[in-house]
Protein backbone atom coordinates (compact mmCIF):
# COMPACT_ATOMS: atom_id res chain seq x y z
CA UNK A 1 0.00 0.00 0.00
CA UNK A 2 1.18 3.37 -0.76
CA UNK A 3 1.79 6.07 1.84
CA UNK A 4 -0.77 8.04 2.10
CA UNK A 5 -3.43 4.64 2.40
CA UNK A 6 -1.08 3.24 5.20
CA UNK A 7 -1.37 6.80 7.15
CA UNK A 8 -5.15 6.29 7.30
CA UNK A 9 -4.98 2.14 7.82
CA UNK A 10 -1.88 0.95 9.24
CA UNK A 11 -2.96 -0.46 13.09
CA UNK A 12 -6.34 1.29 12.55
CA UNK A 13 -8.77 -1.35 11.86
CA UNK A 14 -12.06 -1.57 13.44
CA UNK A 15 -11.98 -2.23 17.40
CA UNK A 16 -12.35 -5.77 18.16
CA UNK A 17 -15.12 -5.18 20.86
CA UNK A 18 -17.39 -2.95 19.29
CA UNK A 19 -16.91 -2.71 15.63
CA UNK A 20 -15.82 0.95 16.13
CA UNK A 21 -14.08 2.53 13.29
CA UNK A 22 -11.98 4.71 14.81
CA UNK A 23 -9.64 3.43 17.24
CA UNK A 24 -11.01 4.20 20.87
CA UNK A 25 -9.33 5.93 22.90
CA UNK A 26 -7.68 3.36 26.06
CA UNK A 27 -8.50 5.32 28.82
CA UNK A 28 -6.83 2.71 31.42
CA UNK A 29 -4.03 2.39 33.12
CA UNK A 30 -4.17 -0.93 33.79
CA UNK A 31 -5.69 -4.20 32.98
CA UNK A 32 -8.18 -7.14 34.75
CA UNK A 33 -6.28 -9.90 34.57
CA UNK A 34 -8.46 -13.81 34.06
CA UNK A 35 -5.83 -15.27 36.64
CA UNK A 36 -2.54 -14.71 38.29
CA UNK A 37 -0.43 -13.71 35.18
CA UNK A 38 -2.82 -14.91 32.64
CA UNK A 39 -3.58 -11.63 30.42
CA UNK A 40 -4.69 -10.55 27.25
CA UNK A 41 -1.02 -8.85 26.47
CA UNK A 42 -2.15 -5.70 28.38
CA UNK A 43 -1.18 -5.54 32.06
CA UNK A 44 -0.16 -2.40 32.80
CA UNK A 45 -0.45 0.69 30.64
CA UNK A 46 3.16 2.37 31.07
CA UNK A 47 4.28 -1.03 29.19
CA UNK A 48 1.28 -1.20 26.49
CA UNK A 49 -1.73 0.57 25.61
CA UNK A 50 -3.63 -0.19 22.51
CA UNK A 51 -4.46 3.45 21.65
CA UNK A 52 -0.69 3.66 21.87
CA UNK A 53 -0.10 0.72 20.37
CA UNK A 54 -2.10 1.91 16.86
CA UNK A 55 0.03 5.05 16.59
CA UNK A 56 3.57 2.91 16.65
CA UNK A 57 1.80 0.29 14.15
CA UNK A 58 1.02 3.58 12.20
CA UNK A 59 4.52 5.45 12.62
CA UNK A 60 6.68 2.26 11.70
CA UNK A 61 4.87 1.83 8.66
CA UNK A 62 4.96 5.68 7.46
CA UNK A 63 8.45 5.31 8.48
CA UNK A 64 8.75 1.69 6.74
CA UNK A 65 10.42 0.82 9.64
CA UNK A 66 9.68 -2.39 11.30
CA UNK A 67 9.48 -1.12 14.85
CA UNK A 68 8.54 1.83 16.28
CA UNK A 69 8.36 2.92 20.43
CA UNK A 70 6.24 6.29 20.88
CA UNK A 71 7.34 8.55 23.75
CA UNK A 72 5.81 11.62 25.41
CA UNK A 73 8.15 14.17 23.33
CA UNK A 74 10.46 14.02 21.23
CA UNK A 75 13.16 14.27 23.92
CA UNK A 76 11.78 11.76 25.46
CA UNK A 77 12.60 9.59 22.32
CA UNK A 78 16.13 10.71 21.65
CA UNK A 79 16.73 9.67 25.57
CA UNK A 80 15.73 6.29 24.71
CA UNK A 81 18.24 6.10 21.85
CA UNK A 82 20.71 7.30 23.81
CA UNK A 83 20.23 4.77 26.52
CA UNK A 84 21.40 2.20 24.11
CA UNK A 85 24.59 3.91 25.18
CA UNK A 86 26.97 3.25 28.52
CA UNK A 87 29.46 5.31 30.76
CA UNK A 88 32.41 5.25 28.58
CA UNK A 89 30.88 5.70 24.66
CA UNK A 90 31.30 8.39 22.27
CA UNK A 91 29.25 10.01 19.80
CA UNK A 92 29.72 12.07 16.74
CA UNK A 93 26.76 14.36 16.55
CA UNK A 94 26.02 17.29 14.01
CA UNK A 95 26.74 21.25 15.08
CA UNK A 96 23.77 22.31 14.03
CA UNK A 97 20.72 21.10 15.57
CA UNK A 98 17.98 21.51 17.74
CA UNK A 99 18.81 23.53 20.92
CA UNK A 100 17.43 20.89 23.66
CA UNK A 101 18.79 18.07 22.08
CA UNK A 102 22.16 19.75 22.09
CA UNK A 103 21.11 20.15 26.12
CA UNK A 104 20.45 17.18 26.84
CA UNK A 105 23.53 15.54 25.17
CA UNK A 106 26.00 18.50 26.57
CA UNK A 107 24.52 19.01 29.90
CA UNK A 108 23.08 15.80 30.94
CA UNK A 109 24.10 12.95 29.09
CA UNK A 110 28.02 14.08 29.90
CA UNK A 111 27.31 13.90 33.28
CA UNK A 112 27.10 10.16 32.90
CA UNK A 113 30.14 9.84 31.40
CA UNK A 114 29.45 10.14 27.75
CA UNK A 115 31.35 11.64 25.21
CA UNK A 116 30.17 14.06 22.44
CA UNK A 117 31.86 15.37 19.68
CA UNK A 118 29.87 18.67 17.65
CA UNK A 119 31.02 18.29 14.26
CA UNK A 120 29.73 19.81 11.16
CA UNK A 121 28.49 17.41 9.11
CA UNK A 122 28.41 18.79 5.83
CA UNK A 123 31.85 18.42 5.95
CA UNK A 124 33.03 14.01 5.45
CA UNK A 125 36.51 14.93 6.27
CA UNK A 126 35.67 16.18 9.66
CA UNK A 127 32.91 13.71 10.20
CA UNK A 128 35.16 10.90 9.76
CA UNK A 129 38.12 12.45 11.73
CA UNK A 130 35.17 12.80 14.40
CA UNK A 131 35.17 9.20 14.94
CA UNK A 132 36.96 7.39 17.53
CA UNK A 133 37.46 4.02 18.67
CA UNK A 134 35.03 4.53 21.40
CA UNK A 135 32.42 6.30 19.09
CA UNK A 136 28.74 4.00 19.46
CA UNK A 137 26.61 6.40 18.20
CA UNK A 138 26.21 8.90 15.06
CA UNK A 139 23.54 11.46 15.53
CA UNK A 140 22.33 13.56 12.58
CA UNK A 141 19.72 15.55 11.84
CA UNK A 142 18.97 16.38 8.60
CA UNK A 143 17.34 19.07 7.78
CA UNK A 144 18.87 20.94 10.59
CA UNK A 145 17.32 23.30 12.72
CA UNK A 146 17.55 26.03 12.32
CA UNK A 147 19.81 26.64 9.38
CA UNK A 148 18.02 23.97 7.16
CA UNK A 149 21.42 22.32 5.83
CA UNK A 150 21.63 18.67 4.73
CA UNK A 151 23.87 15.78 6.06
CA UNK A 152 24.38 13.05 3.56
CA UNK A 153 22.65 10.18 5.46
CA UNK A 154 24.25 7.21 2.97
CA UNK A 155 27.60 8.99 3.18
CA UNK A 156 27.02 8.34 7.28
CA UNK A 157 26.10 5.30 6.70
CA UNK A 158 28.98 4.43 4.91
CA UNK A 159 31.63 5.84 6.71
CA UNK A 160 30.02 4.06 10.27
CA UNK A 161 32.29 1.75 11.57
CA UNK A 162 31.20 -1.83 12.93
CA UNK A 163 29.27 -1.57 16.32
CA UNK A 164 28.30 1.91 15.58
CA UNK A 165 25.08 2.86 15.46
CA UNK A 166 23.33 5.53 12.98
CA UNK A 167 20.70 7.41 14.07
CA UNK A 168 18.76 10.48 12.12
CA UNK A 169 16.44 12.99 13.87
CA UNK A 170 13.95 12.90 10.90
CA UNK A 171 11.60 15.30 12.16
CA UNK A 172 12.14 18.27 9.65
CA UNK A 173 11.63 16.25 6.33
CA UNK A 174 9.26 13.50 8.02
CA UNK A 175 8.59 10.25 6.62
CA UNK A 176 6.79 11.81 3.76
CA UNK A 177 9.89 13.43 2.32
CA UNK A 178 12.50 11.55 3.40
CA UNK A 179 13.73 7.80 4.18
CA UNK A 180 16.51 7.80 6.63
CA UNK A 181 16.34 3.61 7.07
CA UNK A 182 16.44 3.11 3.13
CA UNK A 183 19.60 5.65 3.18
CA UNK A 184 21.46 3.29 5.81
CA UNK A 185 20.52 4.42 9.02
CA UNK A 186 20.12 2.37 12.05
CA UNK A 187 17.62 4.40 14.08
CA UNK A 188 14.97 7.41 12.87
CA UNK A 189 13.67 9.82 15.94
CA UNK A 190 11.16 12.02 15.21
CA UNK A 191 9.87 15.25 17.35
CA UNK A 192 5.73 13.75 16.36
CA UNK A 193 4.73 17.43 18.11
CA UNK A 194 5.70 18.99 14.53
CA UNK A 195 4.64 17.40 11.06
CA UNK A 196 3.42 14.12 12.41
CA UNK A 197 0.63 15.65 14.82
CA UNK A 198 0.51 18.48 12.31
CA UNK A 199 -2.07 20.46 15.18
CA UNK A 200 0.29 22.02 16.95
CA UNK A 201 -2.30 20.17 19.92
CA UNK A 202 -0.20 17.35 21.48
CA UNK A 203 3.66 17.00 21.95
CA UNK A 204 5.21 13.64 21.48
CA UNK A 205 7.60 11.88 19.83
CA UNK A 206 9.04 8.36 18.41
CA UNK A 207 11.76 5.95 17.46
CA UNK A 208 11.73 3.78 15.23
CA UNK A 209 14.13 0.88 13.45
CA UNK A 210 14.13 -2.14 11.39
CA UNK A 211 16.86 -3.56 13.86
CA UNK A 212 14.68 -6.24 16.12
CA UNK A 213 17.69 -6.14 18.42
CA UNK A 214 18.05 -2.64 18.73
CA UNK A 215 13.98 -1.80 18.72
CA UNK A 216 13.78 -4.66 21.74
CA UNK A 217 16.49 -2.58 23.95
CA UNK A 218 14.54 0.88 23.00
CA UNK A 219 10.98 -0.79 24.05
CA UNK A 220 12.73 -1.98 27.29
CA UNK A 221 14.12 1.31 28.19
CA UNK A 222 10.80 2.91 27.03
CA UNK A 223 8.51 0.77 29.89
CA UNK A 224 12.06 1.16 32.29
CA UNK A 225 12.42 4.64 32.08
CA UNK A 226 8.52 5.33 31.26
CA UNK A 227 8.25 8.31 29.39
CA UNK A 228 5.40 7.56 27.48
CA UNK A 229 2.29 9.27 25.83
CA UNK A 230 -0.84 8.86 27.53
CA UNK A 231 -3.69 7.27 25.35
CA UNK A 232 -5.55 10.92 24.06
CA UNK A 233 -1.98 12.23 22.76
CA UNK A 234 -1.42 8.68 21.01
CA UNK A 235 -4.75 9.71 19.49
CA UNK A 236 -4.41 12.86 18.52
CA UNK A 237 -1.06 12.30 17.15
CA UNK A 238 -2.81 9.22 15.29
CA UNK A 239 -5.26 11.26 14.17
CA UNK A 240 -3.22 14.21 13.00
CA UNK A 241 -0.64 11.58 11.07
CA UNK A 242 -3.74 10.43 8.85
CA UNK A 243 -3.25 14.10 6.66
CA UNK A 244 0.68 13.70 6.56
CA UNK A 245 0.77 13.75 3.03
CA UNK A 246 -1.44 16.21 1.90
CA UNK A 247 -0.28 18.52 4.96
CA UNK A 248 2.94 18.41 3.46
CA UNK A 249 2.48 18.68 -0.32
CA UNK A 250 0.96 22.23 1.16
CA UNK A 251 3.57 23.13 3.43
CA UNK A 252 5.88 22.45 0.89
CA UNK A 253 4.11 24.46 -1.92
CA UNK A 254 4.01 27.64 0.55
CA UNK A 255 7.46 27.36 1.53
CA UNK A 256 8.87 27.54 -1.94
CA UNK A 257 6.47 30.61 -2.64
CA UNK A 258 7.91 32.45 0.44
CA UNK A 259 11.20 31.47 -0.08
CA UNK A 260 11.37 32.90 -3.37
CA UNK A 261 9.44 36.09 -1.86
CA UNK A 262 12.30 36.68 0.80
CA UNK A 263 14.91 35.56 -1.77
CA UNK A 264 14.13 38.90 -4.12
CA UNK A 265 14.26 41.31 -0.87
CA UNK A 266 16.82 43.71 -0.38
CA UNK A 267 16.41 43.53 3.43
CA UNK A 268 16.63 39.85 3.45
CA UNK A 269 20.77 39.17 3.33
CA UNK A 270 20.11 35.34 3.26
CA UNK A 271 17.61 32.71 2.87
CA UNK A 272 18.08 29.42 3.72
CA UNK A 273 15.84 26.91 2.49
CA UNK A 274 16.48 23.31 0.52
CA UNK A 275 14.86 23.47 -2.58
CA UNK A 276 16.62 27.04 -3.68
CA UNK A 277 19.19 26.39 -6.40
CA UNK A 278 21.45 28.42 -4.37
CA UNK A 279 21.21 26.48 -1.24
CA UNK A 280 24.86 24.79 -0.65
CA UNK A 281 23.39 21.15 -0.58
CA UNK A 282 20.32 21.42 -2.88
CA UNK A 283 21.63 18.90 -5.19
CA UNK A 284 21.70 16.34 -2.33
CA UNK A 285 18.45 17.40 -1.01
CA UNK A 286 17.07 16.51 -4.66
CA UNK A 287 18.60 13.30 -4.57
CA UNK A 288 18.30 12.41 -0.61
CA UNK A 289 14.84 13.88 0.02
CA UNK A 290 11.50 13.75 -2.06
CA UNK A 291 10.54 17.69 -1.34
CA UNK A 292 12.19 20.21 0.54
CA UNK A 293 9.72 20.49 3.09
CA UNK A 294 8.28 23.55 4.92
CA UNK A 295 10.64 25.12 6.97
CA UNK A 296 12.55 28.53 5.72
CA UNK A 297 14.54 30.95 7.40
CA UNK A 298 16.50 33.78 6.34
CA UNK A 299 18.58 36.43 7.60
CA UNK A 300 17.40 39.79 7.85
CA UNK A 301 19.69 42.85 7.30
CA UNK A 302 20.16 45.27 9.78
CA UNK A 303 20.41 44.75 13.34
CA UNK A 304 19.09 42.19 16.03
CA UNK A 305 16.39 45.24 16.80
CA UNK A 306 14.90 44.99 13.26
CA UNK A 307 14.63 41.00 13.50
CA UNK A 308 12.99 41.22 17.06
CA UNK A 309 10.30 43.95 15.02
CA UNK A 310 10.17 41.91 12.87
CA UNK A 311 9.19 39.29 14.76
CA UNK A 312 6.46 40.99 16.35
CA UNK A 313 5.01 42.33 13.83
CA UNK A 314 3.52 39.55 11.59
CA UNK A 315 -0.48 39.05 12.36
CA UNK A 316 -0.84 35.73 10.51
CA UNK A 317 2.93 33.81 11.55
CA UNK A 318 2.62 33.43 14.92
CA UNK A 319 5.58 34.35 16.92
CA UNK A 320 6.33 31.10 19.04
CA UNK A 321 8.71 27.96 19.46
CA UNK A 322 7.59 24.58 17.36
CA UNK A 323 7.17 24.18 13.88
CA UNK A 324 4.98 21.75 11.98
CA UNK A 325 1.59 22.47 12.46
CA UNK A 326 -1.08 23.54 9.97
CA UNK A 327 -0.49 27.19 11.01
CA UNK A 328 2.28 29.24 10.98
CA UNK A 329 4.60 30.15 13.04
CA UNK A 330 7.95 32.70 13.04
CA UNK A 331 10.87 32.52 15.72
CA UNK A 332 13.65 34.11 16.65
CA UNK A 333 16.02 30.89 17.23
CA UNK A 334 18.58 32.49 18.79
CA UNK A 335 16.83 33.94 21.34
CA UNK A 336 13.95 31.05 21.59
CA UNK A 337 14.58 27.42 21.09
CA UNK A 338 18.70 27.50 20.65
CA UNK A 339 18.91 29.71 23.96
CA UNK A 340 20.64 26.86 25.51
CA UNK A 341 23.59 26.95 22.42
CA UNK A 342 26.41 28.93 24.09
CA UNK A 343 26.30 32.39 22.30
CA UNK A 344 29.67 32.20 20.90
CA UNK A 345 29.06 28.69 19.57
CA UNK A 346 25.88 29.71 17.76
CA UNK A 347 27.22 32.65 15.95
CA UNK A 348 29.94 30.75 14.94
CA UNK A 349 27.32 28.83 13.58
CA UNK A 350 25.35 31.78 11.89
CA UNK A 351 22.49 31.51 14.70
CA UNK A 352 22.76 35.20 15.50
CA UNK A 353 19.77 37.47 16.57
CA UNK A 354 19.22 38.45 13.18
CA UNK A 355 18.28 34.84 12.02
CA UNK A 356 14.61 34.30 11.61
CA UNK A 357 12.68 31.19 11.35
CA UNK A 358 9.60 30.42 9.75
CA UNK A 359 7.52 27.51 9.72
CA UNK A 360 4.83 27.71 7.04
CA UNK A 361 1.54 26.64 7.53
CA UNK A 362 -0.82 25.32 5.01
CA UNK A 363 -3.24 29.18 5.26
CA UNK A 364 -3.41 30.83 1.41
CA UNK A 365 0.09 31.91 0.48
CA UNK A 366 -1.46 34.95 -0.50
CA UNK A 367 -2.16 35.66 2.77
CA UNK A 368 0.97 34.45 4.33
CA UNK A 369 2.99 36.37 1.38
CA UNK A 370 0.84 39.52 2.40
CA UNK A 371 1.62 38.80 6.60
CA UNK A 372 5.80 39.11 5.64
CA UNK A 373 5.47 41.55 2.92
CA UNK A 374 3.83 44.21 5.70
CA UNK A 375 5.78 43.21 8.78
CA UNK A 376 9.09 43.73 6.23
CA UNK A 377 8.02 46.63 5.17
CA UNK A 378 6.76 48.15 8.77
CA UNK A 379 9.94 47.35 10.27
CA UNK A 380 12.09 48.78 7.47
CA UNK A 381 14.68 50.96 8.61
CA UNK A 382 13.84 54.84 7.81
CA UNK A 383 17.69 54.40 6.08
CA UNK A 384 15.61 52.52 3.17
CA UNK A 385 17.08 49.11 3.77
CA UNK A 386 14.19 47.95 2.88
CA UNK A 387 11.89 46.36 -0.15
CA UNK A 388 12.89 47.33 -3.68
O1 LIG B 1 9.72 19.25 21.74
P1 LIG B 1 9.89 17.75 21.60
O2 LIG B 1 8.68 17.04 21.10
O3 LIG B 1 10.47 17.13 22.83
O4 LIG B 1 10.94 17.53 20.40
C1 LIG B 1 12.26 17.90 20.50
C2 LIG B 1 12.83 18.12 19.11
C3 LIG B 1 13.60 17.11 18.53
N1 LIG B 1 14.12 17.24 17.30
C4 LIG B 1 13.94 18.35 16.58
C5 LIG B 1 14.55 18.46 15.23
C6 LIG B 1 13.17 19.40 17.09
O5 LIG B 1 12.99 20.49 16.34
C7 LIG B 1 12.60 19.29 18.39
C8 LIG B 1 11.79 20.38 19.02
N2 LIG B 1 11.92 21.60 18.38
C9 LIG B 1 11.28 22.75 18.76
C10 LIG B 1 10.46 22.85 19.80
C11 LIG B 1 11.58 23.93 17.92
O6 LIG B 1 10.84 24.93 17.95
O7 LIG B 1 12.56 23.87 17.17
Amino acid sequence: MKFSTRAIHAGQDADETTGATIVPIYATSTYTQDAVGEHRGFDYSRTVNPTRSALETQLASLEDARYCSAFASGMAATSAVLNLLSAGDHVVVGDDLYGGTYRLFSKVLSRYGIRFTFVDMTDAAATRAAIEPATKLIWAETPTNPLLRLVDIAALAALKPAGCILAVDNTFATPYLQSPLALGADVVVHSTTKYIGGHSDAVGGAAMTSDAALAETIRFHQNAVGGVPGPFDAWLTMRGAKTLAVRMREHERNARLVADFLAARDDVAAVHYPGLAGHPQHELAKRQMRGFGGMVSFALRGDASRAFAFAKSTRLFSLAESLGGVESLLSVPARMTHGSIPVADRERRGITDSLVRLSVGIEDADDLLDDLRAALDATASPAGASAR
